[in-house]
C-alpha cells in the first residue's frame, strides 16, 4: 500500500503520532493507501518551518522566486499524465476529465501567479499641493490554505499559488479524502528546488489538522474551501483571533433556461454542468429554470442526453460520470434522492445506486439523476446536494425567473441563456450570485474575480483579488 506522508522542513515525515489512516478508492469501494493522522504537533511543528522560512522567501528577488514556482508548473505538466491517474484513483473522477481539466488547471495556477506577482505594482496618490501617499503590499505572514476533496490538485494550487507568489509562507492541508495529489506535489516541490519550510503539508482530519492550523497564533490568514458548515466553524475560531479570513463555500446555483436561446447550445452545455465530476462542482448548476413555451421539449431533451451518460470505471475512455468522492457522501445524495420523493418530487431518470460488475463492483456510483414538480422553498431546492442530481422547474416571466433565482441563501454562481442581449445584461445584473455565465459555463479567466455571496462565503480568490488577500496593505502620506 502506498504511505502519503507529510511535507514539513522539506522533508517527507511520519506524523508524530506514528498513526496513519486509510485512503480509499471510491471507484473500488476499498483502501490503497494510508495518509498521516496528524495532530497538533504536527501543525506547531509546520508553522514554525514556515516562520523559519519567511524572511528569506518573502525577501528573495522576484525573479527568483517567480522561476522556482514556474519550475514547479513544468513539473506538474511532465508529469500530466501520472497526476491525473493518481487524481482518478483518488478521487473517483474520470480519467479523461482529470487530464484534460484538473492537472492542466493546477500547473496553470502555478503559472498564473508566478507571473501575476512580476507584474503587480503598488499604488500612489497624489493630494494636490499637499502630500504624497504611496502604498505598500507586503506578504501577510505565514499562511493557512484548506482545501476540499471535489477539485484536489485544482484547489489546492489554487490557493497555494498566490499565497506563495505573494511572499507569504504556506501551511497547507488537503483534503483526509483525496490527499494522494498533493503528495505527489510536495516531491514536485523538493525537485524544483522549493526552500524548505516555505510550504508545508500536513495531511490528516478536518477537526485535527484543519481545526488546529486556524487555531494557531502563527497564521495570519485562512484560505479556505468547502462546506458552508465548515465555513462558520473557521469563522468562529478565526474571527475573534482578527485573522485575514477566505471563505468559498457552497453553492446552489440556478441554471435560466430563456425560450429565446440557442437551444442545443442550453441543452448539451446544461448536461455538463449538471453532472460533469458527477456534480461535485460547487458551480454545478444543480437549479434548473426554464421558461414554459420551451419546459416540455427541454425535459424531454435534456432527459435523453442524462440517460445517454456512460456511468462507470472512471479509468475507461467512455466514462462521463465515474464514482462519488467516500460511501458517506453518496449516501448523503441518495438521502437526498428519497426526501425529494418525499416532498412530491417526481424522478424522471436516475435516482438509484449503479452497481457495476468487476473490479468496480463495490464502487460509489450514482445515476444522474433529473428531478421534476418540486417548489421553490422545498429543502432539496435549498440546500446543496453535491452530487449528480438536478431539479427542473419551469417559470412564467422574466422577474418570476429572477426571484426564483434569487430565492436561496446560496449566492456563488448562475448560468443564464437568452440570445437577447438586453435580457442578458438585465438578469445578469438582478441574480444575485459573485459569478454569472451568459451562453456558457465553468469559463474561467484566471484574472476575474471568484467567489460567492450570501452564504456561499466572504471574500473573492482570483487575480489581484487573491494576491491582495495574502498581502497586508500600508500607506504612507508624506506632506510634501
Ligand atoms: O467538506 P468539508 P465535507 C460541500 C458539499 C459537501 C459538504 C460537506 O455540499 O457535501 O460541503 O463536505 C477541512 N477546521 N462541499 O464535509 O468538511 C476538511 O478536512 C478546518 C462544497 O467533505 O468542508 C477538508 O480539507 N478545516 C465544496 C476541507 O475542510 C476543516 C467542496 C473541506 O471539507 C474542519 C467540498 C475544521 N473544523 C464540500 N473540518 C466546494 N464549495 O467546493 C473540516 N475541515
Amino acid at each position: 500500500m502506498d504511505r502519503i506522508l507529510n511535507y514539513i522542513e522539506g522533508k517527507l515525515l511520519e506524523p508524530a503520532s506514528g498513526k496513519f489512516l486509510e485512503n480509499f478508492n471510491p471507484a473500488m469501494g476499498a483502501p490503497y493507501s494510508t495518509l498521516p493522522d496528524s495532530d497538533s504537533s504536527d501543525v506547531t511543528k509546520a508553522v514554525d518551518a514556515a516562520h523559519s522560512a519567511f524572511p528569506a522567501w518573502s525577501a528573495m528577488p522576484l525573479s527568483k522566486r517567480t522561476s522556482i514556482l514556474l519550475k514547479i508548473a513544468d513539473l506538474i505538466d511532465r508529469d500530466l499524465d501520472k497526476l491525473a491517474l493518481a487524481e482518478s484513483i483518488d478521487q473517483g473522477k474520470p480519467l479523461k476529465l482529470a487530464k484534460s481539466v484538473d492537472i492542466p488547471r493546477a500547473s496553470a495556477n502555478m503559472r498564473f501567479y508566478a507571473t501575476a506577482s512580476m507584474h503587480m505594482n503598488s499604488e500612489s496618490h497624489l493630494m494636490e499641493g499637499e502630500a504624497i501617499n504611496y502604498t505598500t503590499r507586503t506578504p501577510i505572514g505565514v499562511a493557512g490554505c484548506i482545501s476540499p476533496w471535489n477539485l484536489p490538485l485544482y484547489l489546492f494550487t489554487w490557493k497555494i499559488a498566490p499565497a506563495l507568489a505573494a511572499g507569504c509562507t504556506v501551511v497547507a492541508k488537503p483534503s483526509e479524502l483525496t490527499p494522494m495529489t498533493a503528495f505527489m506535489f510536495s516531491k514536485l516541490c523538493i525537485e524544483a528546488g522549493l526552500p524548505a519550510g516555505v510550504l508545508n503539508i500536513v495531511h490528516g482530519l478536518g477537526n485535527k489538522v484543519g481545526q488546529a492550523i486556524v487555531e494557531h497564533r502563527g497564521v495570519s490568514a485562512i484560505s479556505f474551501t468547502g462546506g458552508t458548515v465548515t465555513g462558520k466553524t473557521i469563522a468562529a475560531t478565526a474571527a475573534p483571533m482578527f485573522k485575514k479570513l477566505s471563505l468559498e463555500l457552497g453553492g446552489k446555483n440556478p441554471n435560466l433556461i430563456f425560450a429565446d436561446c440557442d437551444f442545443e447550445n442550453a441543452v448539451s452545455t446544461s448536461i455538463q454542468s449538471s453532472f460533469s465530476n458527477q456534480g461535485e462542482i460547487c458551480l454545478c448548476g444543480s437549479r434548473i429554470l426554464v421558461e414554459r413555451g420551451i419546459y416540455e421539449k427541454f425535459v424531454n431533451e435534456f432527459v435523453k442526453r442524462t440517460k445517454e451518460l456512460t456511468v462507470g470505471d472512471p479509468l475507461e475512455e467512455k466514462t462521463r460520470v465515474g464514482a462519488l468522492v467516500s460511501e458517506g457522501h453518496m449516501n448523503k445524495v441518495l438521502s437526498y434522492i428519497d426526501l425529494a420523493k418525499q416532498e412530491g418530487g417526481e424522478v424522471l431518470c436516475g435516482g438509484k445506486r449503479v452497481t457495476l460488475l468487476g473490479r468496480c463492483a463495490n464502487g460509489y456510483f450514482v445515476e444522474p439523476t433529473v428531478i421534476v414538480g418540486l417548489d421553490q422553498q422545498c429543502r432539496t431546492n435549498q440546500e446543496e446536494i453535491f452530487g449528480p442530481v438536478v431539479t427542473i422547474m419551469p417559470f412564467d416571466t422574466e422577474e418570476e425567473a429572477v426571484a426564483y433565482a434569487n430565492s436561496n441563501a446560496y449566492g456563488l454562481s448562475a448560468t443564464i441563456w437568452t440570445d437577447n442581449l438586453k435580457r442578458a445584461h438585465r438578469v445578469a445584473h438582478q441574480v444575485k450570485s459573485g459569478i454569472i455565465w451568459v451562453n456558457c459555463w465553468l469559463l474561467r479567466d484566471l484574472r476575474t474575480p471568484f467567489g460567492g455571496m450570501k452564504q456561499s462565503g466572504v471574500g473573492r480568490e482570483g487575480g489581484w483579488e487573491a494576491l491582495r488577500f495574502f498581502t497586508e496593505a500600508k500607506n504612507i502620506c508624506i506632506r510634501i
